[in-house]
């Protein structure tokens, strides 16, 4: 389904607010008829994550129960309700008044149930919530020795992922009434000619009409009863891209008996993305992505999708000069991808595989699971003018003859749902590795002057670029360095720099953007990260954070960002 709107067609009821929350450790409930009512509870505020709002649950991962109640509209008798979630993670069970509506496994993705048939006068929602970790699952975990550092460094959760494993229900959870007969998606294509593809399904034979407006222009075309698809062609059209992110308004309404019944809409970005050679086009010009990878990521909420913050960090990101960020390692909300549409910024959208091995028999599962996953990324997001280039997976580990399959199978069912993107994944393989071969970019994840070359910043900036010059004469394809950076604890400062200083992390920041941007072959660099963010506790993360942000968790600029932004800001492209 669409995201919820709210039109004169559609009406949504949020169930934002406090749920009653109650773990279940011994994991009793479904035995106990949880579902159709929890014996007890703590309020809990949804969406939000769990771990950082109620203290004494930080390290437990589920699973946990929530539950509310609500009651609908009397108007909405007669309309088709379904019940939305934005995420769940990792895993959720649903119920309605005591019956079964269905799960979701993976977090970070929206899904639906209809429940016309449960819905009662006064409704009561229950939700089983299970973010323990897995080896089967992806992201995997609690993979001891089998996992990245062999068993020798411990994390507590033990994520085989360099984040808090945040559970919880962390988007937002609504109703929506729509007629019986209502659009159930809208595909546009965009190319710089200014024709726009819109295909449309709907159930049944209904006719559509489509309007689409902006920058002084107002076309409307229509779809009769049972045709997928049709164009609109806008005469010297005004292009998406950064520092101009100009978008058109699409609606379509839905007519049965000459009478509207249904109407969505969405923003159009009228732009191309393409790899050429050693070059990465928008709009058939050359393009460098400058930016940061990110997390979601924020006290108190934990992963928990709010407004305000993804506004500070787009302001953030304005703020170094910055014109994109990879979204890192998971879908983010969908809300952040609006406004990265409305303000102009590149995203790299990654899927939930970061941190997959593969030395066990449970590739072929895991690898349906990743292509479950990352389809439903694609679908969702792939009308964003700022998406402009999948990342199927994080660091996957190379294991020969069975990373190479497992990315060349999930490369082609990306490319088969959308083959308007370059494809890439990040890797941390030193040398290349064969996988490459499947994607249009050349990501890398590199800690020259970190966790190799500790303290020496001439020597990483060297062989940073005997690392570049290598890959590119192994693979022939533009590269991206996906990730490069130092942890600086704030506040913490040495002349001449030594790792930990704030000095440290901006002229490692600082000398190995510039060679980067010394090369015409790297089409994108993204420091990693933008903001300092939670992790599992380990002997490597101080504080329990990850400090490699140029900004603090609460968002202070550290030095780098004021370095950063002397390089970038206003962009070295104006
Ligand atoms: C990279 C991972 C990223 C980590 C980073 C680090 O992709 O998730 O946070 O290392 O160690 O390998 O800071």
């Amino acid at each position: 389904m669409m995201r919820p709107p709210s039109n004169p067609f559609r009406q949504q009821l949020g169930l934002e607010g406090f749920w009653e929350f109650l773990p279940d450790p011994e994991d009793v409930g479904v035995a106990r008829g949880w579902p159709d009512g929890l014996p007890g509870g703590v309020p809990i505020a949804v969406p939000a994550s769990w771990n950082d709002q109620l203290p004494a649950h930080r390290d437990f991962l589920g699973p946990a129960w929530y539950a509310t109640t609500f009651e609908v509209p009397r108007a909405w008798a007669g309309q088709r309700v379904r019940l939305h979630f934005g995420s769940v993670t990792y895993q959720a069970g649903v119920w309605l008044n005591g019956e079964f509506l269905g799960g979701h496994e993976g977090g970070h993705l929206p899904f639906t149930f209809d429940v016309n048939g449960a819905l009662r006068g006064v409704n009561h929602l229950v939700v089983r919530v299970d973010g323990r970790l897995d080896p089967s699952h992806v992201p995997p975990g609690n993979l001891g020795a089998r996992g990245t550092f062999g068993g020798m460094i411990q994390r507590l959760p033990d994520t085989n992922f360099d984040f808090f494993p945040f559970a919880g229900i962390d988007r937002g959870v609504s109703l929506v009434a729509t007629d019986a007969e209502a659009i159930e998606d809208v595909v546009v294509r965009t190319e710089l000619d200014g024709t726009v593809h819109v295909a449309i399904s709907r159930p049944g034979a209904a006719a559509i009409q489509l309007e689409l407006s902006g920058h002084d222009v107002a076309l409307s075309a229509a779809l009769a009863a049972g045709e997928a698809g049709t164009e609109l062609r806008i005469p010297s059209p005004s292009l998406w891209a950064p520092g101009a992110p100009n978008l058109y308004r699409l609606v379509a309404r839905l007519e049965r008996e000459n009478q509207v019944v249904d109407s969505v809409a969405l923003n159009v970005g009228v732009r191309t993305v393409a790899v050429d050679g050693d070059r990465l086009l928008l709009n058939g010009e050359p393009v460098v992505l400058r930016g940061f990878g990110r997390h979601e990521d924020f006290p108190v909420t934990g992963r928990g999708e709010l407004g305000a913050v993804m506004v500070r960090d787009f302001d953030l990101l304005r703020w170094t000069g910055a014109n994109s960020f990879r979204a890192a390692h998971y879908p983010y909300a969908e809300a952040a991808l609006d406004l990265a549409d409305r303000l102009g910024i590149m995203v790299v959208a990654e899927t939930s595989a970061v941190g997959l091995v593969f030395d066990d028999d449970e590739v072929g599962t895991r690898t349906e699971l990743a292509k479950t996953l990352a389809g439903e990324l694609v679908l969702r997001d792939r009308n964003h003018a700022c998406v402009v280039m999948w990342s199927l997976a994080n660091e996957p580990r190379h294991t020969a003859g069975v990373t190479e399959p497992f990315i060349e199978d999930l490369a082609r069912h990306v490319r088969g749902l959308d083959p308007t993107r370059p494809l890439t994944f990040a890797s941390f393989t030193r040398g290349g590795e064969p996988s490459m071969e499947h994607v249009d970019v050349v990501s890398i994840n590199r800690y020259h002057g970190w966790y190799y070359e500790s303290g020496d910043l001439n020597q990483a900036v060297a062989s940073l670029g005997d690392d570049l010059e290598q890959l590119h004469s192994l693979h022939g394809k533009p590269i991206m360095v996906t990730e490069f950076g130092a942890d600086a604890v704030a506040g913490h400062h040495a002349e001449p720099p030594e790792v930990f200083s704030e000095e440290y992390q901006a002229e490692l920041l600082v000398s190995q953007a510039k060679l980067l941007e010394s090369r015409a072959y790297v089409v994108g660099q993204h420091i990693w990260t933008l903001c300092d963010f939670k992790t599992p506790q380990s002997v490597l993360r101080p504080y329990g954070l990850n400090l490699k942000g140029v900004f603090t968790r609460d968002r202070r600029p550290k030095a780098a960002a004021h370095r950063v932004r002397e390089l970038w800001y206003p962009s070295p492209d104006e």
